[in-house]
């Protein structure tokens, strides 16, 4: 896969592209980022990529010219998916960092101004992104977010290939507890059934706890998977115990 940034701050990108799984990923050559600012392809000579909007009003709005050239010298042959960061786009979800990993060539666009010329949004960009409901300066962070959970998707990205599947929102759970070593640390015990060796019953209480969290944080999330018949139970057995305790989990 190639990943491009399109900028104007380029620094931002330095550490989180070179560094832990993405870096590794470039290394080992399942991705090549390019990161380009794009005030590079102004046709001003001072490099203007911003100007006043028409109709008057404050604040700054992107100039198509210097966009519209910079995904054109990144796009070679193939039409690249062209990915607008912005507080007015779509809600970013695991479904769509899945379906962004299937492609070959990604062109994320960062905003720095109050907006971009809306001829960018018609013509120029295939999908608008938002990571969530509060406002960046800038959409870097959110590129960052992006390019972060497509490459751990990507075949061998992970030293770990099960860890992709198994994590939340690809479940549609919350992922269920963990522990390690040691067994009992200032008192607190980790949970006798972990240290049975009795697989089936240890992922019986895996998908119990994992319904539990998913349950107490984040309800909505059950109405969006299929439950098999082990789940229904499970969730029958929390909701008894959820009635007869007050409170579950003190
Ligand atoms: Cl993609 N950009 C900005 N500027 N703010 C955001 C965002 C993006 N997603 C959430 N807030």
């Amino acid at each position: 896969m190639r990943i491009d940034i399109l900028t104007l701050f380029p620094e931002m990108f330095e550490g989180v592209l070179g560094a832990s799984i993405l870096g590794k990923a470039a290394e080992k050559g399942i991705v090549q980022y390019r990161v380009v600012n794009f005030r590079d392809y102004s046709e001003s000579k001072h490099g203007t990529v911003d100007d006043m909007p028409y109709g008057g009003g404050g604040g700054m709005v992107l100039k198509p010219e210097p966009l519209f050239n910079a995904v054109e010298a990144v796009s070679e042959q193939a039409k690249p998916r062209v990915i607008l960061m912005c507080p007015q786009g779509k809600p970013y979800r695991q479904q769509l960092a899945e379906e962004l990993s299937q492609e070959q060539h990604l062109v994320l666009v960062c905003g720095h101004y109050e907006g971009y010329d809306e001829r960018i949004r018609e013509h120029l960009v295939t999908d608008e992104v938002s990571i969530g409901d509060y406002v960046l300066t800038g959409g870097e962070l959110a590129a960052m977010v992006v390019v972060d959970s497509v490459v751990r998707l990507l075949p061998g990205a992970l030293g770990n290939e099960r860890s992709a599947v198994a994590d939340s929102f690809s479940t549609g759970l919350l992922e269920h507890p963990h522990y390690t070593r040691p067994p009992e640390f200032r008192g607190w015990k980790v949970p006798d059934i972990l240290l049975s060796g009795h697989h089936a019953n240890i992922e019986h209480w895996r998908l119990k706890e994992s319904l539990r969290r998913t349950m107490e944080r984040r309800p909505e999330l059950l109405d969006q998977i299929e439950l098999t018949p082990e789940m229904k139970a499970l969730l029958a057995e929390l909701e008894e115990e959820r009635k007869n305790s007050g409170r579950a989990k003190d």
